[in-house]
């Protein structure tokens, strides 16, 4: 754990203008990290302008100042950059160049692979989500957290822990996430926000995609298969498949959860969830894939049967 929250503190009554970013591909931690910043500076009367590569998601586009982030800024200018929910700030994409350019660089941040880069850095593996280190600071600082400013810590403290259900769903996360809503923010509301706004054709997909459902290892390993032409018949994005692997995973006996993918060029896209006893980053890495102990994938070439074979077989393997 690296903790500079003084110095951090310090940097934000004293400088004026801020530039903040999350990693690309972000979800709800990185956006209501940088959000939850943001609106507490720019209450105090700053500039904090949300600088991000990637657009914020449409289940995440309700949170309040979602739509004064921007996608394209002139680095030079701000006097603090400030960098959440990212490893490194090369995890910020394309943006990274320019949030080199202001003269300090501070980094908020809860994984345990930091490398620390930064002037100043808060950085605790132990934290459930960056925007409790966000909620952190301000209090630290002082600053009064309203309701826009809960939202956003409180759906980022929600999606990191996987709505409460991971192990990382602390003491700490709990109370947090108490003390958001004793500031009024409405968790059903949210839920349904963040949760509960799926299309018609995504649950139809996911229908056709269960209806793939096998098993193997003896019933210890489950998978979904989810074909091109589905993909295509509901116009789905590839984001619409976001989370179906926690169905296969769900069922009784079932150690590690697989979702096929077929690509282009006879290549298939494979994604591994464990429950635990099993490390798939390591049957992934042996495909020339990666990940970690309980989420990974890689990509094989191949038909999708013989794919199948090879990747059940290393699973029957790992789980002996
Ligand atoms: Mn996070």
């Amino acid at each position: 754990m690296k903790n500079d929250i003084v110095e951090i503190c310090r940097l934000f009554r004293e400088k004026d203008r801020f530039l903040i970013a999350c990693h690309e591909n972000p979800e709800g931690d990185a956006i209501g990290s940088e959000l939850a910043l943001a609106l507490a500076l720019r209450k105090m009367g700053k500039t904090a302008t949300v600088l991000n590569a990637d657009p914020v998601p449409g289940n995440l586009a309700f949170l309040p100042g979602a739509g004064s982030v921007v996608f394209d800024e002139d680095g030079s200018g701000y006097e603090v950059a400030v960098v959440v929910d990212c490893g490194s700030p090369e995890r910020t994409g394309r943006v990274e160049a320019e949030l080199r350019k202001p003269p300090v660089l501070v980094n908020i941040d809860h994984h345990r692979t930091n490398g620390g880069c930064g002037d100043y850095c808060l950085i605790d593996p132990e934290a459930a989500a960056t925007g409790m280190l966000v909620y952190k600071v301000l209090s630290e600082m002082g600053v009064e957290i309203d309701v826009d400013v809960a939202v956003n810590i409180y759906v980022a403290v929600l999606t990191d822990t996987g709505s409460f259900h991971y192990t990382n769903s602390s003491p700490e996360a709990f109370h947090i996430a108490g003390e958001m809503i004793r500031r009024g923010i409405d968790p059903w509301a949210v839920a349904e926000q963040v949760y509960e706004t799926q299309s018609l054709d995504r649950l139809r997909l996911l229908g056709r995609v269960l209806g793939s459902l096998e098993t193997a290892a003896g019933g210890r390993v489950a998978a979904i298969t989810t074909m091109k032409k589905d993909l295509a018949e509901f116009s789905a994005r590839k984001d619409f498949l976001e989370g179906f692997i926690n169905y296969p995973r769900s069922v009784i006996g079932v150690e590690v959860a697989v979702a096929f993918r077929e690509e282009g060029e006879g290549a298939v896209r494979v994604s591994f969830r464990s429950k635990g006893r099993v490390d798939v980053s390591g049957v992934a890495q042996a495909f020339g894939g990666g990940g970690h102990r309980n989420a990974a994938g890689c990509t094989l070439r191949g038909s999708l049967a013989d794919v199948k074979r090879r990747i059940f077989g290393a699973l029957e393997e790992a789980l002996r």
